[in-house]
């Protein structure tokens, strides 16, 4: 098939979801074209099957605000009639999925009808979406895709919940490449460039913005280094970041926290990690959890969103009320302390994350498509 894919190319998740997607298509024979600002940072494969478009905003002094919908929804036009992309398929609603619908109007009045599906991520439904100065137009846009799909049943409630929503949802789980994780013997994985033999190795890996919790990281962090020597790695950029660096400064644990700034290859970070922590405020699904536990590691995470369907209770990790840095510090020490224990919880993560393995989920999109384009959903 010939897609078009619309995403944010940045380090966020649902420009991951969407670049680990459209490779995998492309792997496989379709011909997927990304038309998005930037090149998007997880493209790591080169194919006569990939494309990317990109999105150019012309400076002008008129404008307050970059036009990026319009010379979006153009450049989908441009794309969609050049190559016959059959699907557009737009990641984050916001503007994603209203620049959609235009662009899907304009090729109409050429005769030419393309399907647009929308995958709703999280923060384009619950932080932002829902807000008085976007709902309209995200509702609308929803309401006027061909398909809609959400990451999690939690997402698709809350969906349900926050807006008017005329259509059926689908969910679609994140997924992961497990081709990409290398295996625990192999030399890139040598923890030994990290931490001492003794010391546990944590990670946390986010954008570091509010939603995230970053100071609870560092507090449960804290807690458990009093009781087992630990390192802790922090991957991701983002507006938290001055303030856990402070906090990190007065706990007086400089020595034990390395700040990584942002990675493509988290999968290889993950591979040293013993445990794992995800105190977000809200997560429609938690994809850092999912790669946490396909690299075999533990997550200690909140119950909020979609991540009670990733990370079991008492099995690959445990949940926790928001903001129990507490019971979160002493669940990481119950799971870290003992050998055998550890052992067995990153067994227990492997194989929850196997269940997102990208051979399950990539049928489930493969036949959304085929059924929009054979206009029968
Ligand atoms: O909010 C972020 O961290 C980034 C955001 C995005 O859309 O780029 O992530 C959301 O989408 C991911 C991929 O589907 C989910 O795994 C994350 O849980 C979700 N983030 C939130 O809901 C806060």
């Amino acid at each position: 098939m010939k897609i078009g894919i619309v995403c944010y190319p940045t380090f966020g998740g649902s420009g991951v979801v969407a670049t680990e997607l459209g490779m995998a298509l492309a792997k496989r024979g379709h011909h997927v074209h990304f038309i998005t600002y930037k090149q998007p940072v997880r493209l790591d494969f080169i194919s006569n099957d990939i494309h990317f478009h990109e999105v150019f905003v012309e400076e002008y002094p008129l404008f307050h605000f970059q036009p990026y919908e319009l010379a979006l929804s153009s450049k989908m036009v441009e794309v969609v009639q050049m190559y016959n992309l059959e699907i557009l398929h737009v990641h984050y609603a916001i503007p994603h999925a209203y620049a959609a619908y235009m662009a899907k109007k304009m090729l109409k009045e050429k005769g030419i009808d393309v399907k647009v599906v929308t995958t709703l991520h999280g923060t384009d439904i619950t932080l932002v979406g829902s807000h008085p100065n976007y709902k309209t137009a995200v509702e609308f846009s929803i309401n006027n895709s061909d398909v809609v799909t959400t990451v999690s049943e939690s997402l698709k409630n809350d969906t349900l919940r926050l807006f008017k929503i005329k259509k059926e949802i689908k969910v679609i789980h994140n997924f992961i490449d497990f081709e990409k994780y290398p295996e625990i013997k192999s030399p890139e994985c040598q923890r030994n460039n990290i931490a001492n033999e003794d010391e546990r190795i944590i990670t946390h890996i986010s954008n570091l913005r509010p939603v995230k919790r970053a100071y609870d990281v560092i507090d449960i962090f804290y807690k458990i280094q009093k009781e087992i020597p630990a390192k802790l790695l922090l991957v991701g950029e983002g507006p938290d970041r001055e303030i856990i660096e402070r906090q990190v400064k007065e706990l007086g644990i400089l020595d034990k926290v390395l700040f990584l700034g942002n990675s493509n290859e988290v999968n290889k970070l993950l591979c040293y990690s013993d445990l794992f922590l995800l105190p977000s405020e809200t997560e429609s699904f938690g994809l850092a959890a999912l790669e946490a536990m396909a690299a075999r590691t533990p997550v200690i995470s909140t119950n909020s969103g979609g991540l009670p369907e990733v990370n079991i209770n008492s099995v690959t990790g445990f949940l926790s009320n928001v903001g129990d840095t507490d019971e979160m510090a002493k669940n990481g020490i119950f799971i870290l302390k003992d050998v055998d224990r550890l052992q067995q919880f990153k067994q227990n993560a492997l194989e929850q994350a196997k269940r997102f393995s990208l051979e399950n989920v990539l049928p489930t999109y493969k036949e959304i498509y085929r059924q929009a384009v054979a206009n029968c959903c």
